[in-house]
């Protein structure tokens, strides 16, 4: 029998979640339905420890659902050099190890796996080689992306499908929100998942949804959201809805656990509207097809507003205008943090009512952009064709 192509995946933390749960993500695709052999390089395990409690930070090197774990350290000492090299996010392997890929005869394929953006630009720079300025070795970029002539997004086999049957099984629901919460969702309740960096304005949030005609259960896994939010509401917004007449339903703010990171799909399955953030579960909450709202990793200059700009372009363009304008006002409001001069700033609780007051037609709009997407072939399928195919 053949032996496995290796494959060494680094990766680096530069903060939160997404660069691990992204690299973790992508290193089981490769060994769980490429068949091949994988090391996953960190230089935090307690983040891979978060996402996956069965991994212990405390061992250099352990193994999980067929991924090789290891601990990436300096002084770095090299064993052997992978047939296939990925750097996620530009991480650089140790220069140790990057002269070892230099002296091998048949020379490893290296690859960059950039991050996410829907901006035009991606589809030009995909797939371009870089040649070492020192070294006989050449390196490709590999963007991600929502457009055929890119690289595509990480989708596991049979998550769909996994999806359907979760929602098709009120039993399972129910089972899942008893073991998150201890009980189940009232009836009619509008089920919101939060997961946003902090500073964005969650208590303008629970204010805003208590206009929603039916009991409503904020879900917030331990992070800013639930910090933010584990206080009852103000008194003096009460009083306003006492004096208002008191049409405000009661919103339930329920700080669960974090979630282990394929519970956390089930999450985003059961509930009827999707906070997210960063770049991870910015996707996962596309699989979900569920209408959603971004919260964007926030760059210097603004920057992420361009690249917000970008996405919400392609995600509302089969939208009509009251429906793009719609998504495009609650993002805007979600994502506006103190400073950004000189934006408009659309009120939260009326880009929340209008959004909301859409909900069936947005929830079938998730599902056709889902769709669309499932269509092409996952990120991790075109890369092991780039790499055994096109770089071979
Ligand atoms: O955590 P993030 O903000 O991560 C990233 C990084 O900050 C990265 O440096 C930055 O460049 C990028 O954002 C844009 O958000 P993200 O990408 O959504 O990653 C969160 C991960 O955590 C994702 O894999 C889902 C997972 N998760 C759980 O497993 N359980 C949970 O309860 C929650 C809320 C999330």
């Amino acid at each position: 029998m053949a032996r496995a192509e290796r494959w060494d995946v680094f990766c680096r933390v530069v903060d939160n979640y997404g660069d691990v749960g992204f690299s973790w993500r992508l290193a089981r695709q490769l060994a769980v339905e490429h068949g091949k052999a994988v090391r996953l390089w960190l230089d935090d395990l307690t983040v891979l420890g978060k996402l996956r409690p069965e991994i212990d930070p405390a061992y250099d090197l352990q193994r999980l659902e067929g991924v090789e774990v290891a601990r990436l350290s300096e002084p770095f000492t090299v064993d052997d050099v992978a047939d296939v090299v990925v750097e996620t996010f530009g991480c650089d392997p140790p220069e140790a190890y990057v002269l070892a890929m230099a002296e091998r005869r048949v020379k490893p394929r290296w690859i960059n796996l950039e991050y996410l953006s829907a901006e035009s630009w991606v589809e030009g720079s995909h797939a371009l080689p870089s040649p070492n300025p020192r070294l006989p070795l050449v390196k490709h970029f590999f963007f991600p992306g929502f457009t055929p002539r890119t690289g595509g997004l990480l989708r596991e086999r049979g998550l769909l499908e996994r999806r359907d049957a979760f929602r098709a099984d009120a039993g399972a629901q129910a089972a899942f929100w008893r073991g998150l919460t201890g009980r189940t969702p009232p009836e009619g309740a509008l089920k919101v998942s939060l997961f946003a960096y902090a500073g964005a304005p969650f208590e303008g949030l629970r204010r805003s949804v208590a206009s929603y005609p039916g009991p409503v259960w904020l879900v917030a896994p331990e992070g800013a959201a639930a910090t933010a939010l584990d206080r009852p509401e103000p008194a003096h917004a009460i009083r306003r809805n006492r004096a208002d007449g008191g049409s405000r339903r009661e919103v339930e703010v329920l700080r669960v656990p974090f979630l282990p990171q394929d519970r956390y799909d089930l999450l985003l399955w059961a509930c009827d509207v999707n906070f997210v953030r960063g770049e991870d579960s910015f996707v996962r909450a596309q699989w979900a097809a569920r209408p959603f709202a971004w919260h964007i990793y926030p760059q210097d200059e603004g920057a992420h507003w361009v690249k917000l700009a970008a996405f919400l372009e392609r995600y509302t363009a089969d939208l009509d205008r009251a429906r793009a304008g719609a998504v495009t006002s609650l993002w805007e409001a979600w994502n506006r943090r103190d400073g950004d001069e000189g934006r408009d700033r659309p009120a939260l609780a009326e880009s929340w009512a209008a959004f909301v007051s859409r909900r069936d037609a947005l929830e079938a709009h998730a599902e056709a952009w889902c769709g669309r997407l499932a269509a092409r072939r996952d990120l991790c399928d075109q890369l092991v064709d780039f790499c055994d195919n096109v770089l071979k």
